[in-house]
């Protein structure tokens, strides 16, 4: 159903491979003897490379023991043995989409403001529909005309099904209505789209939860998947973002955005290190097949390619 490790994850993420390979190979120059000196230099700049400080220890500590014990000699093993590290902090074993056992799967997307909900669930639609299933939007963000319209676009242009209200109307009615919508046509997926919103907001963190309560009335096991969409320009903080809101609503899994125009792509890394919940996907673009499912390993690759 996914592509793996494609040329576009390799081209999209060259300016986060810039600043983690490209910074790493001058104070790590190839085929040097490792020395203590270059390892603290090595430490130094990973603080600066977005990937968050308790992963830096974690991935230093792994070095250090590596170096102590001889496991690693030359300034090139100690980049393979990185990738392994890198590969074995981000594994995951619970990738793709959460499925219900019958009738339709729903997916609730969460976030801040402008992190990419709206266009993200385009790409979820495009991908669905490709593999043959049918999806159903719902309209929540009934906080601005605009939002409601900027969905609207997509799923006309996408050929799927959408169910909407005026503004202002009440997010969890249109979710009510998009699962009715999702039974009477038999389809396979719903995604609700909703308005942009801090962990802090605790009346819209509540509104939050009362679209979860109604899609659980609907649709057994409902919601099936609540996605946070991560905007990647946000380095570190997209990080402490995820904490906030995982620890704020049950969060099945993570969408980090925009790793296509930003040198901050090292969060993905902390992320996988300090949050429990999975990255499922990644985007890449502003289109709809700018979409990659995540994949620890391709990732590292592409990294280091
Ligand atoms: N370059 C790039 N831009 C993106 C990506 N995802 C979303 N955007 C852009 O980010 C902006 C905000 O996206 P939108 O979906 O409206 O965010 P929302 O407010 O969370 O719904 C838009 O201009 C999108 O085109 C991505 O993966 N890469
Ligand atoms: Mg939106």
């Amino acid at each position: 159903m996914f592509k793996k490790f494609t040329e576009k994850l390799k081209a999209s993420l060259a300016k986060t491979k810039e600043k983690i390979l490209g910074g790493l190979k001058a104070v790590m120059p190839f085929g040097r003897a490792l020395d203590q000196d270059t390892i603290d230099q090595m430490e130094e700049y990973l603080y600066s490379a977005d990937i968050g400080p308790a992963t830096v220890q974690k991935i230093v500590d792994e070095v250090q023991s590596a170096y102590k014990d001889k496991r690693i000699r030359t300034t090139d093993e100690c980049f393979a043995f990185l990738k392994e590290t890198l590969k074995a902090i981000m594994a995951d074993s619970r990738p793709g989409l959460r499925r219900a056992s019958e009738g339709p799967t729903v997916i609730l997307v969460a976030g801040v403001n402008g992190s990419g909900k709206t266009t993200s669930i385009a790409k979820l639609t495009q991908l669905l529909s490709r593999d043959g299933k049918k999806v159903v939007l719902g309209a929540a963000d009934t906080f601005r005309a605009a939002a409601v319209e900027q969905l609207s676009i997509w799923a006309d242009r996408l050929g799927a099904q959408i169910v909407k209200k005026g503004q202002n109307a009440d997010p969890a009615s249109v979710a009510f209505d998009a699962c009715d919508a999702a039974r009477a046509r038999a389809a396979d997926y719903v995604i609700i789209d909703t308005a942009g919103r801090l962990h802090t907001q605790k009346n819209l963190m509540q509104e939050l939860e009362k679209i979860k309560r109604v899609i659980s009335q609907k649709i057994e096991g409902g919601p099936h998947e609540v996605l946070l969409i991560l905007d990647a320009n946000n380095g570190q903080n997209a990080i402490e973002q995820a904490r906030r809101f995982t620890e704020a609503i049950d969060v099945t899994g993570l969408f980090l955005t925009k790793l296509d125009g930003t040198a901050k792509g090292g969060a993905v890394i902390g992320i996988r290190h300090e949050i429990a919940v999975p990255v499922k996907f990644i985007g890449v673009g502003e289109k709809a097949e700018d979409i990659e499912e995540f994949d620890p390993d391709s990732f590292v690759e592409a990294l280091f390619s």
